[in-house]
């Protein structure tokens, strides 16, 4: 048997600025600290093999602060002996940036679609990958998986690693639920020789099936990277693998709590706005996400950022937003 961490998403250098313009509490840490949690439990459990599905980090301009934070803690776990797999998702435009750590032995890196055969505790296991394909992968996938390389007929596990939405895939809090589509992966895609498929791009975590029956995780983001995400659960998944069985369990991390209120347009001088803005902060955790969108657009004018967070814990993360309908961006929050 053998022991797998799977995770995704990791969006490292979220709300992390080198050079910060103002000083308010950003969320950068929490996903740095929940990064390096997933790393310690990879030892503590002595796991065989870890699993990144990719969107290492939150963007493809990466400060090198930030990308030696998220590999330097690799290196005592691969020292330990854990295999490392490396998925580079659609935040790093399917390329990571490279590192010395590369040429570990255990570190192995989908920098391009192919497989590595590992004999793990006299389990044989191919895993194979490929980068995240960002647009017509429903047309790409039966070419990438040949260019993997997978052979069918051998009796090793066979593992697929990858960060794309897959048909039946649901996000957000209305449960939007991926269909069929150019750039969606099929349930009848996978071929019945795969035992296993580890998928990062989704971030609430989720177990699909194929049509062939085989497992199709998503073990979502490591923590919430936007409000379409306020009421998951955020993880990694802990796998055991044999011949015969395939079993996993979901371990949760801690994620920082979200809140979303509009504010009565009746209401339209600015210590009254303040004073129910405080009303309702007192109800939310102190270290909470509190978002306010305004009722109309001239509180807008009346109510300044800066002067909220002054009046509010310097733990709480504040933002004010337009009313609906009149946001100035819109944004995919589903699948980033
Ligand atoms: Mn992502």
């Amino acid at each position: 048997m053998i022991k797998v961490l799977f995770f995704a998403d990791s969006h490292l250098g979220f709300d992390f600025p080198i050079r910060p313009r103002i000083n308010r509490r950003r969320r950068g840490w929490d996903f740095f600290n929940n990064y390096q949690y997933i790393l310690d439990t990879a030892i503590e459990e002595e796991v065989d093999a870890l699993v990144h599905g990719g969107d290492v980090f939150f963007r493809s301009k990466i400060p090198a602060q930030v990308i030696q934070k998220a590999y330097e803690p690799l290196l005592p776990v691969l020292e330990r002996g854990v295999h490392m797999f490396f998925v580079p998702g659609n935040h790093e435009r399917s390329r990571l940036p490279v590192s010395p750590i590369f040429h570990h032995k255990n570190f192995h890196l989908f920098d391009r679609p192919r497989s590595f055969s590992i004999e793990m505790n006299g389990l044989e296991v191919i895993w194979g990958g490929f980068p995240s394909i960002r647009h017509e992968v429903q047309k790409d996938f039966p070419d990438k998986l040949v260019q993997v390389g997978y052979d069918s007929e051998s009796e090793a596990l066979k593992v697929l690693c990858m960060h794309q939405s897959i048909e039946h895939a649901v996000v957000g809090v209305q449960n939007y639920t991926f269909r069929r589509g150019p750039d969606v992966v099929g349930l009848d895609q996978f071929p019945d020789y795969l035992d296993l498929v580890l998928s990062g791009h989704i971030h609430r975590q989720q177990v699909l099936r194929s049509r062939a029956g085989t497992p199709l995780i998503y073990s979502g983001s490591i923590e919430r990277t936007s409000f379409a995400e306020r009421l998951e659960t955020k993880g990694f998944f802990i796998l055991n693998l044999s011949k015969d069985d395939i079993n996993w369990e979901f371990r949760q991390l801690p994620t920082r709590s979200m809140h979303e209120w509009t504010l009565p347009s009746h209401v339209l001088d600015k210590q009254n706005l303040i004073s129910a803005i405080q009303n309702q902060a007192g109800n939310i955790t102190s270290d909470a996400i509190f978002r306010i969108r305004t009722g109309v657009e001239k509180q807008l004018e009346i109510l300044k950022i800066a002067d909220l967070r002054n009046e509010l814990p310097k733990s709480m993360n504040v933002e004010l937003l337009p009313p609906v309908g009149k946001t100035r961006y819109t944004w995919s929050a589903y699948s980033d």
